[in-house]
Protein backbone atom coordinates (compact mmCIF):
# COMPACT_ATOMS: atom_id res chain seq x y z
CA UNK A 1 0.00 0.00 0.00
CA UNK A 2 1.42 3.29 -0.93
CA UNK A 3 2.47 6.18 1.90
CA UNK A 4 -0.81 8.06 1.66
CA UNK A 5 -3.09 7.14 4.41
CA UNK A 6 -5.65 4.19 3.16
CA UNK A 7 -8.77 3.77 5.03
CA UNK A 8 -9.77 0.37 4.99
CA UNK A 9 -13.46 -0.69 6.02
CA UNK A 10 -14.16 -3.94 7.74
CA UNK A 11 -17.87 -4.96 7.33
CA UNK A 12 -19.12 -7.53 9.49
CA UNK A 13 -16.48 -5.96 11.95
CA UNK A 14 -18.20 -7.08 15.18
CA UNK A 15 -18.57 -10.30 14.30
CA UNK A 16 -15.94 -13.22 14.94
CA UNK A 17 -13.50 -12.73 12.29
CA UNK A 18 -14.15 -9.41 12.23
CA UNK A 19 -13.44 -8.82 16.02
CA UNK A 20 -10.17 -10.78 15.46
CA UNK A 21 -9.15 -8.91 12.69
CA UNK A 22 -9.52 -5.52 15.29
CA UNK A 23 -7.31 -7.59 17.95
CA UNK A 24 -4.17 -7.74 15.25
CA UNK A 25 -4.57 -4.10 14.15
CA UNK A 26 -5.26 -2.91 17.08
CA UNK A 27 -1.98 -4.91 18.86
CA UNK A 28 0.18 -3.82 15.91
CA UNK A 29 -0.58 -0.59 16.26
CA UNK A 30 0.24 -0.47 19.88
CA UNK A 31 3.45 -2.30 19.48
CA UNK A 32 4.47 0.50 16.24
CA UNK A 33 4.38 -2.87 14.20
CA UNK A 34 2.90 -3.30 11.15
CA UNK A 35 1.95 -1.15 8.57
CA UNK A 36 -0.93 0.06 10.79
CA UNK A 37 0.86 3.96 10.94
CA UNK A 38 -0.53 4.47 6.97
CA UNK A 39 -3.62 2.60 7.58
CA UNK A 40 -7.11 4.30 9.14
CA UNK A 41 -9.32 1.15 10.05
CA UNK A 42 -13.04 1.19 10.74
CA UNK A 43 -15.29 -1.77 11.78
CA UNK A 44 -18.49 -1.97 11.01
CA UNK A 45 -21.83 -4.04 12.50
CA UNK A 46 -24.77 -4.31 11.44
CA UNK A 47 -25.92 -0.63 13.76
CA UNK A 48 -23.71 1.07 11.35
CA UNK A 49 -25.86 0.49 8.50
CA UNK A 50 -27.71 -2.79 7.10
CA UNK A 51 -25.89 -3.56 4.03
CA UNK A 52 -29.08 -5.25 2.58
CA UNK A 53 -30.02 -1.87 2.19
CA UNK A 54 -28.67 0.10 -0.89
CA UNK A 55 -29.33 3.28 0.37
CA UNK A 56 -27.35 2.61 3.46
CA UNK A 57 -24.66 1.05 2.32
CA UNK A 58 -24.18 4.14 0.36
CA UNK A 59 -24.24 6.17 2.59
CA UNK A 60 -21.81 4.03 4.95
CA UNK A 61 -19.31 4.38 2.14
CA UNK A 62 -19.87 7.89 1.57
CA UNK A 63 -19.14 8.51 5.63
CA UNK A 64 -15.68 6.53 5.63
CA UNK A 65 -15.13 7.00 1.76
CA UNK A 66 -12.78 3.79 2.16
CA UNK A 67 -9.82 3.23 0.14
CA UNK A 68 -9.88 -0.49 1.00
CA UNK A 69 -12.54 -2.42 1.90
CA UNK A 70 -12.23 -6.16 3.77
CA UNK A 71 -16.24 -7.07 3.14
CA UNK A 72 -17.27 -9.76 5.91
CA UNK A 73 -20.82 -8.93 6.62
CA UNK A 74 -22.83 -11.93 5.60
CA UNK A 75 -25.90 -14.34 7.32
CA UNK A 76 -23.71 -16.65 8.45
CA UNK A 77 -24.58 -19.71 10.63
CA UNK A 78 -24.03 -23.33 11.14
CA UNK A 79 -25.49 -26.48 9.49
CA UNK A 80 -28.38 -26.44 11.21
CA UNK A 81 -29.16 -22.63 10.60
CA UNK A 82 -28.45 -23.32 7.27
CA UNK A 83 -30.97 -26.14 6.48
CA UNK A 84 -34.34 -24.40 7.95
CA UNK A 85 -33.12 -21.03 5.91
CA UNK A 86 -31.67 -21.52 2.52
CA UNK A 87 -33.97 -18.64 1.37
CA UNK A 88 -33.14 -16.26 3.39
CA UNK A 89 -29.00 -17.07 3.39
CA UNK A 90 -29.53 -16.63 -0.29
CA UNK A 91 -31.20 -13.61 -0.60
CA UNK A 92 -30.06 -11.65 2.42
CA UNK A 93 -25.99 -12.05 1.10
CA UNK A 94 -26.71 -11.96 -2.77
CA UNK A 95 -28.04 -8.14 -1.59
CA UNK A 96 -25.45 -7.37 0.73
CA UNK A 97 -22.75 -8.74 -1.72
CA UNK A 98 -24.40 -6.50 -4.61
CA UNK A 99 -24.55 -3.44 -2.39
CA UNK A 100 -21.38 -3.81 -0.98
CA UNK A 101 -19.31 -4.69 -4.37
CA UNK A 102 -21.14 -1.71 -6.55
CA UNK A 103 -20.86 1.14 -3.92
CA UNK A 104 -16.66 0.14 -3.96
CA UNK A 105 -16.62 -0.13 -7.90
CA UNK A 106 -19.38 3.23 -8.10
CA UNK A 107 -15.95 5.10 -5.29
CA UNK A 108 -13.27 3.82 -6.86
CA UNK A 109 -12.37 1.55 -3.65
CA UNK A 110 -8.60 -0.01 -4.88
CA UNK A 111 -8.97 -3.39 -3.14
CA UNK A 112 -11.62 -5.19 -2.04
CA UNK A 113 -11.09 -8.99 -0.19
CA UNK A 114 -14.10 -10.43 0.68
CA UNK A 115 -15.01 -13.73 1.99
CA UNK A 116 -16.25 -17.15 0.47
CA UNK A 117 -16.46 -20.72 2.70
CA UNK A 118 -14.93 -24.22 1.80
CA UNK A 119 -18.36 -25.43 2.22
CA UNK A 120 -19.16 -23.54 -0.99
CA UNK A 121 -17.39 -26.31 -3.11
CA UNK A 122 -18.90 -28.58 -4.98
CA UNK A 123 -20.25 -31.71 -2.51
CA UNK A 124 -18.93 -34.66 -5.16
CA UNK A 125 -15.76 -33.87 -6.02
CA UNK A 126 -12.16 -35.13 -5.94
CA UNK A 127 -10.03 -34.35 -2.97
CA UNK A 128 -8.20 -32.28 -2.17
CA UNK A 129 -10.40 -29.34 -3.50
CA UNK A 130 -8.42 -26.29 -4.84
CA UNK A 131 -9.02 -22.67 -5.74
CA UNK A 132 -10.11 -23.77 -9.51
CA UNK A 133 -13.31 -25.94 -7.96
CA UNK A 134 -15.56 -23.31 -6.94
CA UNK A 135 -18.27 -23.58 -9.57
CA UNK A 136 -17.85 -27.22 -10.28
CA UNK A 137 -20.70 -28.22 -9.64
CA UNK A 138 -23.76 -28.28 -7.04
CA UNK A 139 -22.80 -27.42 -3.07
CA UNK A 140 -23.59 -29.75 -0.48
CA UNK A 141 -27.84 -29.65 -0.08
CA UNK A 142 -27.89 -28.78 3.08
CA UNK A 143 -26.44 -25.17 2.63
CA UNK A 144 -26.88 -24.27 -1.44
CA UNK A 145 -28.61 -20.53 -0.60
CA UNK A 146 -25.32 -19.50 1.18
CA UNK A 147 -23.08 -21.26 -1.46
CA UNK A 148 -24.77 -20.15 -4.28
CA UNK A 149 -24.27 -16.35 -2.97
CA UNK A 150 -20.69 -17.03 -1.49
CA UNK A 151 -20.11 -18.33 -5.02
CA UNK A 152 -21.31 -15.20 -7.08
CA UNK A 153 -19.16 -13.10 -5.23
CA UNK A 154 -16.39 -14.82 -7.33
CA UNK A 155 -18.53 -13.80 -10.37
CA UNK A 156 -19.05 -10.17 -9.29
CA UNK A 157 -15.28 -10.16 -8.69
CA UNK A 158 -14.18 -11.25 -11.97
CA UNK A 159 -16.73 -9.39 -14.02
CA UNK A 160 -15.80 -6.13 -12.16
CA UNK A 161 -12.30 -6.93 -12.85
CA UNK A 162 -13.14 -7.40 -16.76
CA UNK A 163 -15.14 -4.77 -17.32
CA UNK A 164 -13.56 -1.88 -15.13
CA UNK A 165 -10.19 -2.77 -14.04
CA UNK A 166 -11.29 -3.08 -10.73
CA UNK A 167 -9.33 -5.52 -7.95
CA UNK A 168 -11.77 -7.42 -6.13
CA UNK A 169 -10.55 -10.65 -5.18
CA UNK A 170 -11.98 -13.61 -2.20
CA UNK A 171 -10.49 -15.41 0.03
CA UNK A 172 -11.78 -19.30 1.22
CA UNK A 173 -11.96 -19.86 5.04
CA UNK A 174 -12.20 -23.79 6.18
CA UNK A 175 -14.05 -23.69 9.38
CA UNK A 176 -13.59 -20.50 11.94
CA UNK A 177 -13.58 -20.68 15.68
CA UNK A 178 -12.00 -18.39 18.44
CA UNK A 179 -12.77 -15.51 20.66
CA UNK A 180 -16.62 -13.18 19.97
CA UNK A 181 -17.71 -16.05 18.08
CA UNK A 182 -21.85 -16.19 18.10
CA UNK A 183 -22.75 -18.99 20.72
CA UNK A 184 -26.41 -18.52 19.86
CA UNK A 185 -27.79 -22.26 19.26
CA UNK A 186 -30.49 -21.66 17.02
CA UNK A 187 -27.28 -19.92 14.39
CA UNK A 188 -24.23 -21.45 15.37
CA UNK A 189 -21.54 -23.41 14.15
CA UNK A 190 -19.93 -26.95 15.84
CA UNK A 191 -17.46 -25.38 17.98
CA UNK A 192 -19.12 -22.07 20.07
CA UNK A 193 -22.21 -24.59 20.28
CA UNK A 194 -19.90 -27.29 22.24
CA UNK A 195 -18.12 -24.64 24.37
CA UNK A 196 -21.55 -23.49 25.19
CA UNK A 197 -23.63 -26.24 25.92
CA UNK A 198 -20.55 -28.33 28.03
CA UNK A 199 -20.13 -25.11 30.13
CA UNK A 200 -23.50 -25.87 31.10
CA UNK A 201 -22.84 -29.34 31.43
CA UNK A 202 -20.17 -28.35 33.69
CA UNK A 203 -21.94 -25.89 35.80
CA UNK A 204 -24.97 -28.39 35.87
CA UNK A 205 -23.12 -31.69 36.42
CA UNK A 206 -24.70 -33.12 34.03
CA UNK A 207 -23.15 -36.61 33.64
CA UNK A 208 -23.81 -36.97 30.07
CA UNK A 209 -22.98 -34.88 27.10
CA UNK A 210 -24.68 -35.11 24.06
CA UNK A 211 -22.92 -34.03 20.53
CA UNK A 212 -25.16 -34.14 17.12
CA UNK A 213 -24.95 -36.09 14.78
CA UNK A 214 -22.39 -39.25 14.29
CA UNK A 215 -19.54 -38.01 15.28
CA UNK A 216 -17.89 -38.83 12.08
CA UNK A 217 -17.69 -36.23 9.85
CA UNK A 218 -14.29 -34.42 9.18
CA UNK A 219 -13.83 -30.98 8.92
CA UNK A 220 -10.77 -28.47 8.85
CA UNK A 221 -10.96 -25.61 11.29
CA UNK A 222 -8.87 -22.25 11.40
CA UNK A 223 -8.32 -20.12 14.83
CA UNK A 224 -10.11 -17.02 14.07
CA UNK A 225 -6.79 -14.67 15.27
CA UNK A 226 -4.45 -16.59 12.50
CA UNK A 227 -6.99 -16.03 9.73
CA UNK A 228 -7.19 -12.59 10.60
CA UNK A 229 -3.06 -12.06 10.08
CA UNK A 230 -3.65 -14.65 6.71
CA UNK A 231 -6.69 -12.04 5.95
CA UNK A 232 -4.82 -8.74 6.32
CA UNK A 233 -1.96 -10.48 4.73
CA UNK A 234 -3.20 -11.02 1.65
CA UNK A 235 -4.89 -7.20 1.28
CA UNK A 236 -1.14 -5.93 1.68
CA UNK A 237 0.10 -8.10 -0.42
CA UNK A 238 -1.95 -10.72 -2.67
CA UNK A 239 -2.63 -8.71 -6.20
CA UNK A 240 -4.85 -11.63 -7.88
CA UNK A 241 -8.59 -11.69 -8.61
CA UNK A 242 -8.26 -15.48 -8.70
CA UNK A 243 -9.49 -16.79 -4.87
CA UNK A 244 -7.08 -17.84 -2.73
CA UNK A 245 -7.85 -20.65 0.03
CA UNK A 246 -7.00 -20.40 3.87
CA UNK A 247 -7.44 -23.07 5.29
CA UNK A 248 -5.43 -25.37 8.26
CA UNK A 249 -3.36 -27.94 6.42
CA UNK A 250 -4.94 -31.73 5.19
CA UNK A 251 -2.88 -33.37 7.85
CA UNK A 252 -4.29 -31.43 10.44
CA UNK A 253 -8.18 -32.44 9.61
CA UNK A 254 -10.13 -33.76 12.44
CA UNK A 255 -13.25 -35.82 13.59
CA UNK A 256 -16.29 -33.39 14.96
CA UNK A 257 -16.09 -36.53 18.13
CA UNK A 258 -12.56 -35.66 18.22
CA UNK A 259 -13.57 -32.27 18.52
CA UNK A 260 -15.56 -32.42 21.25
CA UNK A 261 -12.75 -34.83 23.28
CA UNK A 262 -10.87 -31.59 22.85
CA UNK A 263 -13.70 -29.37 24.37
CA UNK A 264 -14.36 -32.16 26.87
CA UNK A 265 -10.53 -31.60 27.77
CA UNK A 266 -10.36 -27.84 27.98
CA UNK A 267 -13.25 -27.28 30.34
CA UNK A 268 -12.19 -30.26 32.20
CA UNK A 269 -15.71 -32.58 31.65
CA UNK A 270 -15.43 -35.48 33.30
CA UNK A 271 -19.01 -36.92 31.99
CA UNK A 272 -19.56 -39.42 28.64
CA UNK A 273 -20.10 -37.79 25.33
CA UNK A 274 -23.14 -39.60 23.26
CA UNK A 275 -24.16 -38.95 19.91
CA UNK A 276 -27.62 -37.62 18.60
CA UNK A 277 -27.80 -39.78 15.39
CA UNK A 278 -31.21 -38.51 14.63
CA UNK A 279 -29.59 -35.46 14.18
CA UNK A 280 -28.26 -34.38 10.20
CA UNK A 281 -24.50 -35.01 9.98
CA UNK A 282 -24.16 -32.53 6.95
CA UNK A 283 -21.24 -32.99 4.59
CA UNK A 284 -18.94 -35.50 5.14
CA UNK A 285 -15.87 -33.71 4.59
CA UNK A 286 -14.82 -30.68 2.37
CA UNK A 287 -10.88 -31.39 2.67
CA UNK A 288 -9.36 -28.36 1.15
CA UNK A 289 -5.65 -27.42 0.14
CA UNK A 290 -3.72 -24.72 1.55
CA UNK A 291 -1.15 -25.36 -1.57
CA UNK A 292 -1.08 -22.01 -3.04
CA UNK A 293 -1.14 -20.10 0.60
CA UNK A 294 2.17 -22.04 1.33
CA UNK A 295 3.76 -21.12 -1.80
CA UNK A 296 3.10 -17.93 -1.26
CA UNK A 297 3.32 -17.44 2.42
CA UNK A 298 6.09 -19.93 3.32
CA UNK A 299 6.74 -19.75 7.13
CA UNK A 300 3.21 -19.13 8.12
CA UNK A 301 2.41 -20.88 11.65
CA UNK A 302 -1.20 -21.88 12.89
CA UNK A 303 -1.89 -21.88 16.07
CA UNK A 304 -2.07 -25.53 17.49
CA UNK A 305 -5.72 -26.74 17.44
CA UNK A 306 -5.50 -27.92 21.11
CA UNK A 307 -3.68 -24.48 22.07
CA UNK A 308 -6.84 -22.43 19.77
CA UNK A 309 -9.47 -24.46 21.74
CA UNK A 310 -8.14 -24.10 25.25
CA UNK A 311 -8.06 -20.16 24.68
CA UNK A 312 -11.61 -20.10 23.53
CA UNK A 313 -13.03 -22.07 25.88
CA UNK A 314 -11.01 -19.70 28.30
CA UNK A 315 -12.51 -16.71 26.87
CA UNK A 316 -15.95 -18.03 26.47
CA UNK A 317 -15.81 -18.75 30.45
CA UNK A 318 -14.48 -15.06 31.42
CA UNK A 319 -17.22 -13.74 28.90
CA UNK A 320 -20.57 -15.60 28.98
CA UNK A 321 -22.62 -13.01 30.46
CA UNK A 322 -21.80 -10.57 27.27
CA UNK A 323 -21.39 -13.00 24.96
CA UNK A 324 -23.52 -12.85 21.83
CA UNK A 325 -25.90 -16.13 23.13
P1 LIG B 1 -20.43 -13.50 12.40
O1 LIG B 1 -19.63 -13.61 13.64
O2 LIG B 1 -21.83 -14.04 12.39
O3 LIG B 1 -20.47 -11.97 11.98
C1 LIG B 1 -21.26 -11.54 10.91
C2 LIG B 1 -21.02 -10.07 10.73
O4 LIG B 1 -21.84 -9.60 9.63
C3 LIG B 1 -21.42 -9.24 11.96
O5 LIG B 1 -20.53 -8.17 12.09
C4 LIG B 1 -22.82 -8.74 11.57
O6 LIG B 1 -23.16 -7.53 12.23
C5 LIG B 1 -22.59 -8.49 10.08
N1 LIG B 1 -23.85 -8.46 9.35
C6 LIG B 1 -24.75 -9.47 9.19
N2 LIG B 1 -25.80 -9.05 8.47
C7 LIG B 1 -25.57 -7.73 8.18
C8 LIG B 1 -26.28 -6.74 7.46
N3 LIG B 1 -27.47 -7.01 6.91
N4 LIG B 1 -25.75 -5.50 7.38
C9 LIG B 1 -24.56 -5.21 7.96
N5 LIG B 1 -23.83 -6.11 8.61
C10 LIG B 1 -24.32 -7.36 8.73
O7 LIG B 1 -19.71 -14.17 11.17
P2 LIG B 1 -18.17 -14.55 10.97
O8 LIG B 1 -18.04 -15.98 11.36
O9 LIG B 1 -17.29 -13.52 11.56
O10 LIG B 1 -18.09 -14.51 9.39
C11 LIG B 1 -17.35 -13.52 8.71
C12 LIG B 1 -17.20 -13.94 7.26
O11 LIG B 1 -16.49 -15.17 7.21
C13 LIG B 1 -18.52 -14.20 6.55
O12 LIG B 1 -18.48 -13.67 5.25
C14 LIG B 1 -18.64 -15.70 6.54
O13 LIG B 1 -19.43 -16.14 5.46
C15 LIG B 1 -17.20 -16.11 6.43
N6 LIG B 1 -16.87 -17.47 6.92
C16 LIG B 1 -17.15 -17.82 8.20
C17 LIG B 1 -16.84 -19.10 8.64
C18 LIG B 1 -17.11 -19.56 10.05
O14 LIG B 1 -16.88 -20.75 10.35
N7 LIG B 1 -17.57 -18.72 10.95
C19 LIG B 1 -16.20 -20.00 7.75
C20 LIG B 1 -15.89 -19.59 6.46
C21 LIG B 1 -16.24 -18.32 6.05
P3 LIG B 1 -23.88 -7.54 13.69
O15 LIG B 1 -22.84 -8.02 14.65
O16 LIG B 1 -24.24 -6.13 13.92
O17 LIG B 1 -25.04 -8.48 13.56
O1 LIG C 1 -20.15 -26.22 12.31
P1 LIG C 1 -21.30 -26.86 11.67
O2 LIG C 1 -22.64 -26.37 12.07
O3 LIG C 1 -21.18 -26.63 10.14
O4 LIG C 1 -21.37 -28.45 11.96
P2 LIG C 1 -20.70 -27.37 8.81
C1 LIG C 1 -20.33 -29.35 11.74
C2 LIG C 1 -20.69 -30.72 12.25
O5 LIG C 1 -20.85 -30.68 13.67
C3 LIG C 1 -21.93 -31.43 11.71
C4 LIG C 1 -21.91 -31.50 14.08
O6 LIG C 1 -21.56 -32.76 11.38
C5 LIG C 1 -22.89 -31.45 12.91
O7 LIG C 1 -23.72 -32.60 12.91
N1 LIG C 1 -22.46 -31.03 15.37
C6 LIG C 1 -22.45 -31.73 16.53
C7 LIG C 1 -23.01 -29.83 15.64
N2 LIG C 1 -23.03 -31.04 17.52
C8 LIG C 1 -23.39 -29.84 17.00
C9 LIG C 1 -24.00 -28.68 17.56
O8 LIG C 1 -24.35 -28.59 18.74
N3 LIG C 1 -24.20 -27.63 16.70
C10 LIG C 1 -23.81 -27.67 15.40
N4 LIG C 1 -24.00 -26.57 14.61
N5 LIG C 1 -23.23 -28.77 14.84
C11 LIG C 1 -21.40 -25.07 7.93
C12 LIG C 1 -22.24 -24.60 6.79
O9 LIG C 1 -21.31 -26.41 7.76
O10 LIG C 1 -20.06 -24.58 7.87
C13 LIG C 1 -22.17 -23.16 6.68
O11 LIG C 1 -23.55 -25.08 6.91
C14 LIG C 1 -20.83 -22.54 6.99
O12 LIG C 1 -22.68 -22.79 5.44
C15 LIG C 1 -19.91 -23.29 7.92
O13 LIG C 1 -20.19 -22.07 5.91
C16 LIG C 1 -18.46 -22.90 7.83
O14 LIG C 1 -19.23 -27.38 8.71
O15 LIG C 1 -21.39 -28.69 8.67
Amino acid sequence: MSEVKSVILVTGGSGLVGQAIKILVDNETQEGTGSTKNENWIFCGSKDGDLRDKAQTEALFDKYRPTHVIHLAAMVGGLYHNMNNNLSFFRENMAINENVLHASYERGVKRVVSCLSTCIFPDNTTYPIDETMVHNGPPHTSNYGYSYAKRMIDILNRGYHDQHGCMFTSVIPCNVFGPHDNYNLQASHVIPALIRRMDDAVRNGDPTFTVFGSGKPLRQFIYSLDLAKLFVWVLRNYDSVEPIILSADEEDEVTISAVAETIKKAHGYTGDIVYDTSKADGQYKKTASNKKLRSLYKDFKFTPFETAIQESVDWYKRNREMART
